[in-house]
Protein backbone atom coordinates (compact mmCIF):
# COMPACT_ATOMS: atom_id res chain seq x y z
CA UNK A 1 0.00 0.00 0.00
CA UNK A 2 1.20 3.02 -0.67
CA UNK A 3 -0.44 6.76 0.42
CA UNK A 4 -0.78 9.33 -2.11
CA UNK A 5 -0.57 12.11 0.00
CA UNK A 6 1.65 15.23 0.37
CA UNK A 7 0.89 14.99 4.43
CA UNK A 8 1.96 11.46 4.76
CA UNK A 9 5.91 11.08 5.05
CA UNK A 10 7.49 7.49 5.32
CA UNK A 11 10.96 7.32 6.71
CA UNK A 12 13.33 4.92 7.79
CA UNK A 13 12.09 4.71 11.06
CA UNK A 14 8.53 6.71 11.20
CA UNK A 15 5.20 7.04 9.32
CA UNK A 16 4.31 10.71 9.83
CA UNK A 17 1.52 12.38 8.95
CA UNK A 18 0.01 15.64 9.60
CA UNK A 19 -3.48 15.28 10.51
CA UNK A 20 -6.37 17.37 10.80
CA UNK A 21 -8.14 15.64 13.71
CA UNK A 22 -12.42 16.66 13.85
CA UNK A 23 -14.36 16.70 17.16
CA UNK A 24 -17.14 18.15 18.50
CA UNK A 25 -17.64 19.78 21.76
CA UNK A 26 -21.03 20.36 23.47
CA UNK A 27 -21.91 22.87 26.62
CA UNK A 28 -24.66 23.35 28.03
CA UNK A 29 -25.83 27.05 29.13
CA UNK A 30 -29.78 27.36 30.40
CA UNK A 31 -30.63 24.10 29.91
CA UNK A 32 -29.44 24.76 25.52
CA UNK A 33 -26.70 22.56 24.33
CA UNK A 34 -24.18 24.99 22.40
CA UNK A 35 -22.33 22.41 20.21
CA UNK A 36 -18.99 23.78 18.38
CA UNK A 37 -17.11 21.64 15.75
CA UNK A 38 -13.50 21.69 16.02
CA UNK A 39 -10.66 20.88 13.74
CA UNK A 40 -7.33 20.06 15.43
CA UNK A 41 -4.44 20.26 13.47
CA UNK A 42 -1.96 16.99 14.75
CA UNK A 43 1.04 15.32 13.88
CA UNK A 44 1.05 11.52 14.52
CA UNK A 45 4.12 9.38 14.44
CA UNK A 46 4.22 5.64 14.32
CA UNK A 47 7.47 3.61 14.75
CA UNK A 48 7.63 1.52 11.89
CA UNK A 49 10.60 -0.59 13.24
CA UNK A 50 8.74 -3.83 14.90
CA UNK A 51 10.55 -4.81 18.45
CA UNK A 52 11.31 -8.00 19.02
CA UNK A 53 8.39 -9.07 21.81
CA UNK A 54 8.06 -11.53 24.30
CA UNK A 55 4.84 -12.03 25.93
CA UNK A 56 4.96 -13.62 29.93
CA UNK A 57 1.40 -14.95 30.77
CA UNK A 58 -0.02 -15.75 34.47
CA UNK A 59 -1.78 -19.01 34.41
CA UNK A 60 0.42 -20.05 31.48
CA UNK A 61 -0.70 -23.90 32.09
CA UNK A 62 -4.50 -22.48 32.13
CA UNK A 63 -6.77 -23.28 29.40
CA UNK A 64 -6.09 -19.93 28.02
CA UNK A 65 -2.64 -20.15 28.46
CA UNK A 66 -1.79 -23.52 26.88
CA UNK A 67 -4.24 -22.94 23.73
CA UNK A 68 -2.64 -19.71 23.06
CA UNK A 69 1.27 -21.28 23.24
CA UNK A 70 -0.08 -24.40 21.07
CA UNK A 71 -1.68 -22.10 18.62
CA UNK A 72 1.47 -19.63 18.36
CA UNK A 73 3.07 -23.09 17.35
CA UNK A 74 0.61 -24.43 15.31
CA UNK A 75 0.27 -21.22 12.91
CA UNK A 76 4.39 -20.79 13.15
CA UNK A 77 4.61 -24.46 11.62
CA UNK A 78 1.74 -24.27 9.66
CA UNK A 79 0.42 -27.50 11.39
CA UNK A 80 -2.79 -29.31 9.27
CA UNK A 81 -4.83 -32.04 11.13
CA UNK A 82 -7.23 -35.04 10.09
CA UNK A 83 -10.40 -34.19 11.60
CA UNK A 84 -13.65 -35.92 11.07
CA UNK A 85 -14.84 -33.31 9.03
CA UNK A 86 -11.57 -33.44 6.42
CA UNK A 87 -8.09 -31.70 7.07
CA UNK A 88 -7.92 -28.67 9.21
CA UNK A 89 -4.91 -25.86 8.87
CA UNK A 90 -3.95 -23.67 11.45
CA UNK A 91 -5.59 -20.62 11.98
CA UNK A 92 -6.42 -17.28 13.48
CA UNK A 93 -9.98 -16.84 13.51
CA UNK A 94 -11.19 -14.65 15.41
CA UNK A 95 -8.54 -12.14 15.85
CA UNK A 96 -9.21 -8.97 14.52
CA UNK A 97 -5.60 -8.31 13.26
CA UNK A 98 -4.75 -11.63 11.98
CA UNK A 99 -8.11 -12.05 10.41
CA UNK A 100 -10.14 -9.43 9.79
CA UNK A 101 -10.15 -6.59 7.01
CA UNK A 102 -10.55 -2.64 7.47
CA UNK A 103 -12.30 -1.07 4.74
CA UNK A 104 -9.68 1.90 2.88
CA UNK A 105 -12.42 3.43 0.37
CA UNK A 106 -13.97 2.69 -3.04
CA UNK A 107 -12.17 2.51 -6.21
CA UNK A 108 -13.39 4.03 -9.88
CA UNK A 109 -15.76 1.47 -10.10
CA UNK A 110 -17.40 2.49 -6.63
CA UNK A 111 -16.49 -0.91 -5.56
CA UNK A 112 -15.66 -1.21 -1.31
CA UNK A 113 -11.32 -1.99 -1.04
CA UNK A 114 -10.24 -3.66 1.74
CA UNK A 115 -7.09 -4.25 3.30
CA UNK A 116 -5.74 -6.63 6.17
CA UNK A 117 -6.09 -5.01 9.93
CA UNK A 118 -2.75 -5.81 10.18
CA UNK A 119 -1.36 -4.42 6.94
CA UNK A 120 -1.93 -0.66 7.54
CA UNK A 121 1.04 -0.21 10.03
CA UNK A 122 4.03 -2.58 11.00
CA UNK A 123 2.37 -5.18 13.73
CA UNK A 124 4.33 -7.59 15.64
CA UNK A 125 4.14 -11.30 13.27
CA UNK A 126 2.37 -14.00 15.69
CA UNK A 127 5.04 -16.28 14.64
CA UNK A 128 7.95 -14.12 15.93
CA UNK A 129 6.11 -14.24 19.69
CA UNK A 130 8.69 -15.77 22.43
CA UNK A 131 6.48 -16.76 25.28
CA UNK A 132 7.50 -17.62 29.05
CA UNK A 133 5.01 -17.51 32.24
CA UNK A 134 3.84 -18.51 35.31
CA UNK A 135 1.81 -20.83 36.99
CA UNK A 136 0.99 -22.26 40.21
CA UNK A 137 0.34 -25.63 38.56
CA UNK A 138 3.66 -27.26 37.59
CA UNK A 139 2.38 -29.26 34.92
CA UNK A 140 4.78 -28.43 31.85
CA UNK A 141 2.51 -27.33 28.89
CA UNK A 142 2.10 -30.57 26.86
CA UNK A 143 0.61 -32.03 29.80
CA UNK A 144 -1.65 -28.47 30.22
CA UNK A 145 -2.89 -29.00 26.86
CA UNK A 146 -4.03 -32.94 27.28
CA UNK A 147 -5.50 -31.37 30.69
CA UNK A 148 -7.37 -28.51 29.15
CA UNK A 149 -9.11 -30.77 26.11
CA UNK A 150 -9.68 -27.50 23.88
CA UNK A 151 -8.02 -28.88 20.84
CA UNK A 152 -7.82 -31.74 18.34
CA UNK A 153 -6.36 -34.68 19.54
CA UNK A 154 -4.34 -35.21 16.62
CA UNK A 155 -2.95 -31.09 16.41
CA UNK A 156 -2.03 -32.22 20.37
CA UNK A 157 -0.19 -35.14 19.55
CA UNK A 158 1.55 -33.42 16.83
CA UNK A 159 2.33 -30.14 19.58
CA UNK A 160 3.15 -32.18 22.64
CA UNK A 161 6.61 -33.40 21.96
CA UNK A 162 8.06 -29.55 21.51
CA UNK A 163 5.22 -28.18 24.34
CA UNK A 164 5.87 -31.03 27.15
CA UNK A 165 9.34 -28.77 27.22
CA UNK A 166 7.84 -25.73 28.40
CA UNK A 167 7.43 -25.83 32.19
CA UNK A 168 6.01 -23.02 33.75
CA UNK A 169 7.87 -20.61 36.63
CA UNK A 170 6.26 -21.09 40.13
CA UNK A 171 4.10 -18.38 41.07
CA UNK A 172 2.25 -16.68 43.44
CA UNK A 173 -0.28 -18.72 45.65
CA UNK A 174 -3.12 -16.84 47.72
CA UNK A 175 -6.26 -18.86 48.44
CA UNK A 176 -7.60 -16.12 50.26
CA UNK A 177 -7.91 -14.55 46.41
CA UNK A 178 -9.16 -18.19 44.32
CA UNK A 179 -11.46 -20.43 44.96
CA UNK A 180 -10.67 -23.13 47.49
CA UNK A 181 -11.23 -26.00 44.47
CA UNK A 182 -8.24 -24.55 43.32
CA UNK A 183 -6.03 -25.80 45.80
CA UNK A 184 -4.79 -28.95 44.75
CA UNK A 185 -3.22 -27.87 41.20
CA UNK A 186 -1.24 -25.75 43.63
CA UNK A 187 2.48 -27.00 43.82
CA UNK A 188 4.52 -24.46 41.95
CA UNK A 189 4.92 -21.55 44.82
CA UNK A 190 7.10 -18.62 45.15
CA UNK A 191 7.31 -18.55 48.83
CA UNK A 192 8.26 -15.46 51.29
CA UNK A 193 6.72 -12.44 52.04
CA UNK A 194 4.25 -9.87 49.42
CA UNK A 195 7.59 -8.15 48.81
CA UNK A 196 9.67 -11.33 48.22
CA UNK A 197 7.31 -12.22 45.51
CA UNK A 198 7.05 -9.08 44.21
CA UNK A 199 10.93 -8.98 43.79
CA UNK A 200 11.21 -12.72 42.55
CA UNK A 201 9.02 -11.30 39.25
CA UNK A 202 10.63 -8.34 38.74
CA UNK A 203 13.75 -10.90 38.32
CA UNK A 204 11.38 -13.88 36.18
CA UNK A 205 10.84 -10.45 34.06
CA UNK A 206 14.31 -9.91 33.49
CA UNK A 207 15.62 -13.35 33.39
CA UNK A 208 12.95 -13.90 30.55
CA UNK A 209 14.73 -10.68 28.99
CA UNK A 210 17.97 -11.61 29.03
CA UNK A 211 17.31 -15.09 28.24
CA UNK A 212 15.48 -14.04 24.69
CA UNK A 213 16.88 -10.68 24.05
CA UNK A 214 13.50 -9.68 23.71
CA UNK A 215 13.31 -5.42 23.68
CA UNK A 216 9.73 -5.06 24.90
CA UNK A 217 7.48 -7.89 27.03
CA UNK A 218 4.06 -7.55 28.16
CA UNK A 219 2.83 -9.29 30.65
CA UNK A 220 -0.53 -10.21 30.51
CA UNK A 221 -3.08 -12.33 33.39
CA UNK A 222 -4.87 -15.38 32.30
CA UNK A 223 -4.79 -17.10 35.53
CA UNK A 224 -7.59 -17.97 38.00
CA UNK A 225 -10.32 -15.50 38.21
CA UNK A 226 -9.70 -13.51 42.09
CA UNK A 227 -11.89 -12.03 44.14
CA UNK A 228 -12.37 -8.09 44.43
CA UNK A 229 -9.50 -6.81 47.09
CA UNK A 230 -10.83 -3.83 49.36
CA UNK A 231 -9.96 -0.37 48.14
CA UNK A 232 -9.51 1.83 50.89
CA UNK A 233 -7.45 5.11 52.19
CA UNK A 234 -4.07 3.83 53.58
CA UNK A 235 -4.47 0.44 51.74
CA UNK A 236 -4.01 1.24 47.82
CA UNK A 237 -5.35 4.15 46.98
CA UNK A 238 -1.88 5.83 46.52
CA UNK A 239 1.37 5.04 44.52
CA UNK A 240 2.76 5.47 48.00
CA UNK A 241 0.11 3.34 49.98
CA UNK A 242 0.55 0.47 48.04
CA UNK A 243 4.35 0.88 48.20
CA UNK A 244 3.85 0.62 52.02
CA UNK A 245 1.12 -1.72 51.93
CA UNK A 246 3.24 -3.92 49.95
CA UNK A 247 5.89 -3.86 52.45
CA UNK A 248 3.68 -4.42 55.56
CA UNK A 249 2.84 -7.92 53.51
CA UNK A 250 -1.08 -6.46 54.21
CA UNK A 251 -3.65 -9.16 53.29
CA UNK A 252 -5.62 -7.11 51.17
CA UNK A 253 -3.09 -6.50 48.51
CA UNK A 254 -3.63 -9.35 45.57
CA UNK A 255 -1.45 -11.82 43.51
CA UNK A 256 -2.57 -9.88 40.61
CA UNK A 257 -2.13 -6.61 41.87
CA UNK A 258 1.66 -7.54 42.64
CA UNK A 259 2.10 -8.98 39.18
CA UNK A 260 0.80 -5.34 38.15
CA UNK A 261 3.16 -3.29 40.17
CA UNK A 262 6.37 -5.62 39.00
CA UNK A 263 5.68 -5.48 35.34
CA UNK A 264 5.16 -1.73 35.62
CA UNK A 265 8.50 -1.46 37.24
CA UNK A 266 10.69 -3.18 34.91
CA UNK A 267 8.91 -0.90 32.25
CA UNK A 268 6.20 -4.06 30.79
CA UNK A 269 3.15 -3.68 29.27
CA UNK A 270 0.36 -5.04 31.87
CA UNK A 271 -2.42 -6.24 30.37
CA UNK A 272 -5.73 -8.28 32.73
CA UNK A 273 -8.03 -10.98 30.84
CA UNK A 274 -9.94 -11.57 34.15
CA UNK A 275 -12.54 -9.19 36.34
CA UNK A 276 -10.73 -8.59 39.56
CA UNK A 277 -9.90 -5.19 40.56
CA UNK A 278 -6.21 -5.84 39.81
CA UNK A 279 -5.52 -1.73 38.71
CA UNK A 280 -6.45 -0.65 42.53
CA UNK A 281 -6.08 3.95 41.91
CA UNK A 282 -2.67 3.13 43.66
CA UNK A 283 -1.64 0.63 40.52
CA UNK A 284 -3.13 2.86 37.81
CA UNK A 285 -0.80 6.19 39.58
CA UNK A 286 1.99 3.70 39.70
CA UNK A 287 1.42 2.89 36.13
CA UNK A 288 1.37 6.34 35.33
CA UNK A 289 4.43 7.41 37.30
CA UNK A 290 6.40 4.89 35.71
CA UNK A 291 4.97 5.42 31.90
CA UNK A 292 3.83 2.38 31.61
CA UNK A 293 0.92 1.21 29.75
CA UNK A 294 -1.56 -1.25 31.39
CA UNK A 295 -5.27 -2.65 29.91
CA UNK A 296 -8.16 -4.26 30.87
CA UNK A 297 -10.44 -6.02 32.21
CA UNK A 298 -11.71 -9.67 31.86
CA UNK A 299 -11.61 -10.60 27.99
CA UNK A 300 -15.03 -10.05 26.25
CA UNK A 301 -15.35 -13.17 24.06
CA UNK A 302 -18.43 -14.45 23.88
CA UNK A 303 -21.91 -14.08 25.57
CA UNK A 304 -20.81 -10.24 26.81
CA UNK A 305 -19.65 -9.49 23.21
CA UNK A 306 -22.68 -10.03 21.81
CA UNK A 307 -24.86 -8.37 24.31
CA UNK A 308 -22.06 -5.34 23.74
CA UNK A 309 -24.08 -5.74 20.07
CA UNK A 310 -27.55 -6.60 21.13
CA UNK A 311 -27.95 -4.01 23.48
CA UNK A 312 -26.19 -1.07 21.21
CA UNK A 313 -28.67 -2.47 18.24
CA UNK A 314 -31.71 -2.56 20.49
CA UNK A 315 -31.45 0.94 22.26
CA UNK A 316 -29.73 2.70 19.13
CA UNK A 317 -33.31 1.81 17.10
CA UNK A 318 -35.19 2.92 20.12
CA UNK A 319 -36.47 0.01 20.97
CA UNK A 320 -36.25 -0.69 25.03
CA UNK A 321 -34.73 -3.77 25.91
CA UNK A 322 -36.62 -4.32 30.20
CA UNK A 323 -35.10 -7.57 31.42
CA UNK A 324 -31.90 -9.62 30.56
CA UNK A 325 -31.38 -12.43 31.33
CA UNK A 326 -28.31 -14.25 30.80
CA UNK A 327 -27.19 -17.62 31.52
CA UNK A 328 -24.38 -20.07 30.90
CA UNK A 329 -22.99 -23.31 32.24
CA UNK A 330 -19.33 -24.41 31.53
CA UNK A 331 -17.25 -27.16 32.52
CA UNK A 332 -13.64 -26.12 32.66
CA UNK A 333 -11.59 -24.99 35.88
CA UNK A 334 -12.30 -21.58 35.21
CA UNK A 335 -15.87 -23.02 35.41
CA UNK A 336 -15.12 -24.37 38.81
CA UNK A 337 -13.45 -21.44 40.15
CA UNK A 338 -16.26 -19.34 39.35
CA UNK A 339 -18.75 -21.44 41.55
CA UNK A 340 -17.07 -20.03 44.18
CA UNK A 341 -19.27 -17.10 45.79
CA UNK A 342 -17.10 -14.15 45.80
CA UNK A 343 -15.37 -15.31 42.18
CA UNK A 344 -18.58 -15.56 40.77
CA UNK A 345 -19.31 -12.05 42.21
CA UNK A 346 -16.35 -10.55 40.36
CA UNK A 347 -17.43 -11.89 37.15
CA UNK A 348 -20.67 -11.14 37.60
CA UNK A 349 -20.02 -7.29 37.93
CA UNK A 350 -17.95 -7.50 34.57
CA UNK A 351 -20.69 -9.25 32.85
CA UNK A 352 -23.21 -7.33 34.36
CA UNK A 353 -21.67 -3.38 33.33
CA UNK A 354 -21.19 -4.11 30.06
CA UNK A 355 -24.86 -1.80 29.44
CA UNK A 356 -24.07 1.18 31.00
CA UNK A 357 -23.40 3.12 28.63
CA UNK A 358 -26.08 2.32 26.26
CA UNK A 359 -28.24 2.72 28.59
CA UNK A 360 -27.34 5.90 29.69
CA UNK A 361 -27.35 7.09 26.16
CA UNK A 362 -30.73 7.10 25.58
CA UNK A 363 -32.56 9.65 27.84
CA UNK A 364 -36.15 8.99 25.48
CA UNK A 365 -36.19 5.47 26.56
CA UNK A 366 -34.81 5.55 29.81
CA UNK A 367 -35.26 7.87 33.25
CA UNK A 368 -32.24 9.06 35.02
CA UNK A 369 -31.16 5.89 37.21
CA UNK A 370 -33.92 3.62 35.22
CA UNK A 371 -31.48 0.27 34.35
CA UNK A 372 -33.26 -2.87 33.22
CA UNK A 373 -33.77 -6.08 35.18
CA UNK A 374 -30.03 -7.79 34.44
CA UNK A 375 -29.28 -11.24 35.59
CA UNK A 376 -26.02 -13.11 35.24
CA UNK A 377 -26.39 -16.76 35.88
CA UNK A 378 -23.23 -19.04 35.36
CA UNK A 379 -22.90 -22.56 36.25
CA UNK A 380 -20.19 -25.48 36.80
CA UNK A 381 -21.30 -28.33 34.82
CA UNK A 382 -17.67 -30.54 34.66
CA UNK A 383 -19.15 -32.87 31.95
CA UNK A 384 -19.26 -30.40 28.97
CA UNK A 385 -15.16 -29.23 29.63
CA UNK A 386 -14.46 -26.50 27.92
CA UNK A 387 -17.65 -26.40 25.35
CA UNK A 388 -19.53 -23.56 26.84
CA UNK A 389 -23.61 -23.56 26.51
CA UNK A 390 -25.14 -19.77 27.11
CA UNK A 391 -28.65 -18.58 27.25
CA UNK A 392 -30.30 -15.26 26.63
CA UNK A 393 -33.22 -13.45 26.86
CA UNK A 394 -33.86 -9.80 26.02
CA UNK A 395 -37.36 -8.92 26.57
CA UNK A 396 -37.58 -5.27 24.73
CA UNK A 397 -40.76 -2.57 25.32
CA UNK A 398 -41.66 -1.90 21.42
CA UNK A 399 -44.64 0.41 20.07
CA UNK A 400 -47.62 1.32 21.73
CA UNK A 401 -46.96 -1.30 24.50
CA UNK A 402 -45.88 -4.32 22.41
CA UNK A 403 -43.14 -7.10 23.66
CA UNK A 404 -40.33 -8.22 21.58
CA UNK A 405 -38.64 -11.02 22.82
CA UNK A 406 -35.10 -12.27 21.40
CA UNK A 407 -33.61 -16.00 22.80
CA UNK A 408 -30.36 -16.77 21.84
CA UNK A 409 -28.48 -19.86 22.58
CA UNK A 410 -24.68 -20.32 21.79
CA UNK A 411 -22.64 -23.10 22.04
CA UNK A 412 -19.01 -23.16 21.55
CA UNK A 413 -15.48 -23.58 22.95
CA UNK A 414 -14.47 -21.13 25.39
CA UNK A 415 -10.91 -20.99 25.02
CA UNK A 416 -11.24 -20.65 21.48
CA UNK A 417 -12.83 -17.25 21.60
CA UNK A 418 -10.60 -16.01 24.42
CA UNK A 419 -7.21 -17.01 22.52
CA UNK A 420 -7.18 -14.97 19.75
CA UNK A 421 -8.47 -11.94 21.98
CA UNK A 422 -5.20 -12.86 24.14
CA UNK A 423 -3.53 -12.38 20.58
CA UNK A 424 -4.92 -9.04 20.07
CA UNK A 425 -4.39 -7.55 23.35
CA UNK A 426 -0.75 -8.31 23.19
CA UNK A 427 -0.36 -7.19 19.64
CA UNK A 428 -2.66 -4.25 19.50
CA UNK A 429 -1.04 -3.43 22.80
CA UNK A 430 2.26 -3.53 21.84
CA UNK A 431 1.63 -1.43 19.00
CA UNK A 432 -0.12 1.57 21.24
CA UNK A 433 3.66 1.91 22.34
CA UNK A 434 5.04 3.02 19.34
CA UNK A 435 2.30 5.71 18.37
CA UNK A 436 3.21 9.32 19.30
CA UNK A 437 0.80 12.41 18.94
CA UNK A 438 2.01 16.15 19.08
CA UNK A 439 0.34 19.60 18.34
CA UNK A 440 1.00 20.61 14.65
CA UNK A 441 4.40 21.94 14.44
CA UNK A 442 8.34 21.63 15.22
CA UNK A 443 8.43 23.18 18.44
CA UNK A 444 5.65 20.87 20.47
CA UNK A 445 6.83 17.62 22.29
CA UNK A 446 5.61 14.12 21.07
CA UNK A 447 3.60 12.47 23.90
CA UNK A 448 2.34 8.79 23.88
CA UNK A 449 -0.86 7.21 24.59
CA UNK A 450 -2.11 7.54 28.44
CA UNK A 451 -0.77 4.89 30.61
CA UNK A 452 -4.45 3.12 30.71
CA UNK A 453 -4.79 2.05 27.17
CA UNK A 454 -8.60 2.48 26.37
CA UNK A 455 -8.13 1.84 22.88
CA UNK A 456 -7.77 -1.96 23.59
CA UNK A 457 -11.42 -1.46 25.09
CA UNK A 458 -12.95 -3.90 21.87
CA UNK A 459 -11.47 -6.48 23.48
CA UNK A 460 -12.51 -6.53 27.34
CA UNK A 461 -15.77 -6.59 29.17
CA UNK A 462 -14.93 -3.80 31.91
CA UNK A 463 -12.67 -1.81 30.01
CA UNK A 464 -10.48 0.24 32.30
CA UNK A 465 -10.34 4.04 31.11
CA UNK A 466 -8.08 7.13 31.81
CA UNK A 467 -9.38 9.01 34.85
CA UNK A 468 -12.60 11.15 33.38
CA UNK A 469 -12.78 10.06 29.88
CA UNK A 470 -16.14 7.89 28.99
CA UNK A 471 -15.85 3.78 28.92
CA UNK A 472 -17.30 2.79 25.54
CA UNK A 473 -18.72 -0.48 25.80
CA UNK A 474 -20.69 -0.65 22.39
CA UNK A 475 -18.84 -3.02 20.13
CA UNK A 476 -19.08 -1.10 17.19
CA UNK A 477 -17.92 2.42 18.34
CA UNK A 478 -14.70 0.48 19.64
CA UNK A 479 -13.95 -1.56 16.73
CA UNK A 480 -14.30 1.83 14.53
CA UNK A 481 -11.96 3.71 17.47
CA UNK A 482 -8.93 1.17 16.77
CA UNK A 483 -10.10 1.26 12.78
CA UNK A 484 -9.89 5.14 12.18
CA UNK A 485 -6.97 5.52 14.86
CA UNK A 486 -5.01 2.86 12.40
CA UNK A 487 -6.45 4.98 9.70
CA UNK A 488 -5.35 8.54 11.04
CA UNK A 489 -1.65 6.72 11.24
CA UNK A 490 -0.97 6.62 8.03
CA UNK A 491 -3.00 10.01 7.26
CA UNK A 492 -6.41 8.73 6.57
CA UNK A 493 -9.73 9.98 7.68
CA UNK A 494 -12.24 8.52 9.37
CA UNK A 495 -14.26 5.73 7.72
CA UNK A 496 -17.58 8.35 7.82
CA UNK A 497 -20.02 6.27 5.63
CA UNK A 498 -21.12 9.03 3.91
CA UNK A 499 -19.88 8.08 0.36
CA UNK A 500 -21.27 11.61 -1.24
CA UNK A 501 -19.83 10.58 -4.03
CA UNK A 502 -21.84 7.75 -4.73
CA UNK A 503 -25.13 9.27 -3.47
CA UNK A 504 -24.82 12.67 -5.37
CA UNK A 505 -24.74 13.87 -8.92
P1 LIG B 1 -7.99 -21.94 33.75
O1 LIG B 1 -8.52 -22.17 35.10
O2 LIG B 1 -7.94 -23.08 32.80
O3 LIG B 1 -6.53 -21.36 33.82
C1 LIG B 1 -6.09 -20.53 34.83
C2 LIG B 1 -4.68 -20.94 35.21
O4 LIG B 1 -4.19 -20.01 36.15
C3 LIG B 1 -4.60 -22.30 35.86
O5 LIG B 1 -3.65 -23.10 35.20
C4 LIG B 1 -4.18 -22.02 37.30
O6 LIG B 1 -3.37 -23.02 37.83
C5 LIG B 1 -3.45 -20.72 37.11
N1 LIG B 1 -3.35 -19.83 38.27
C6 LIG B 1 -4.24 -19.53 39.23
N2 LIG B 1 -3.77 -18.59 40.07
C7 LIG B 1 -2.53 -18.28 39.63
C8 LIG B 1 -1.56 -17.36 40.04
N3 LIG B 1 -1.72 -16.59 41.10
N4 LIG B 1 -0.41 -17.30 39.34
C9 LIG B 1 -0.20 -18.08 38.24
N5 LIG B 1 -1.11 -18.97 37.81
C10 LIG B 1 -2.26 -19.06 38.48
O7 LIG B 1 -8.84 -20.74 33.15
P2 LIG B 1 -8.95 -20.22 31.65
O8 LIG B 1 -10.13 -20.82 31.01
O9 LIG B 1 -7.64 -20.34 31.00
O10 LIG B 1 -9.29 -18.69 31.93
C11 LIG B 1 -8.31 -17.86 32.48
C12 LIG B 1 -8.91 -16.57 32.97
O11 LIG B 1 -9.44 -15.86 31.87
C13 LIG B 1 -10.04 -16.73 33.97
O12 LIG B 1 -9.93 -15.77 34.97
C14 LIG B 1 -11.26 -16.47 33.15
O13 LIG B 1 -12.32 -15.98 33.90
C15 LIG B 1 -10.73 -15.43 32.19
N6 LIG B 1 -11.55 -15.35 31.00
C16 LIG B 1 -11.70 -16.43 30.19
C17 LIG B 1 -12.46 -16.34 29.06
C18 LIG B 1 -12.68 -17.47 28.12
O14 LIG B 1 -13.49 -17.36 27.26
N7 LIG B 1 -11.97 -18.55 28.24
C19 LIG B 1 -13.10 -15.08 28.70
C20 LIG B 1 -12.93 -14.04 29.67
C21 LIG B 1 -12.14 -14.17 30.73
C1 LIG C 1 -18.56 -18.31 32.28
O1 LIG C 1 -19.26 -17.18 31.98
C2 LIG C 1 -17.10 -18.23 32.41
C3 LIG C 1 -16.45 -16.98 31.99
O2 LIG C 1 -15.09 -16.91 32.32
C4 LIG C 1 -16.67 -16.74 30.56
O3 LIG C 1 -16.55 -17.87 29.78
C5 LIG C 1 -15.84 -15.70 30.00
O4 LIG C 1 -15.76 -14.65 30.90
C6 LIG C 1 -16.44 -15.30 28.70
O5 LIG C 1 -17.56 -14.58 28.92
P1 LIG C 1 -18.48 -14.05 27.81
O6 LIG C 1 -19.61 -13.44 28.54
O7 LIG C 1 -17.72 -13.01 27.03
O8 LIG C 1 -18.86 -15.23 26.98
Amino acid sequence: MEILSENVHYSENYIECIYDYNTTFVAKSNGKLLVQPITKKIDIRTERNVPKTGVMLVGMGGNNGSTLIASLEANRSKMFWRTKDGIQDANWFGSITQSSTVLLGSDINSKDVYIPMNEIVPMVNPNDIYVDGWDISSLNIGDSMKRAKVLDINLQDQLYAKLSKIIPRPSIYDPDFIAANQADRADNLIQGTKYDQFMKIREDIRDFKSKTKVDKIIVLWTANTERFSDVREGLNITMKELEESLKKNENEISPSTIFAMASIVEGCIYINGSPQNTFVPGVVEMAEHYNAFIAGDDFKSGQTKLKSVLVDFLVGAGIKPVSIVSYNHLGNNDGKNLSAPSQFRSKEISKSNVIDENISSNEILYKQNEQPDHCVVIKYVPYVGDSKRAMDEYTSEIMMGGHNTLVIHNTCEDSLLATPLILDLIILGELCSRIAIREHGEGSTYESFKSVLSLLSYLCKAPLVPKNTQVVNSLFRQKAAIENILRACVGLTPNNQMALEQRFN
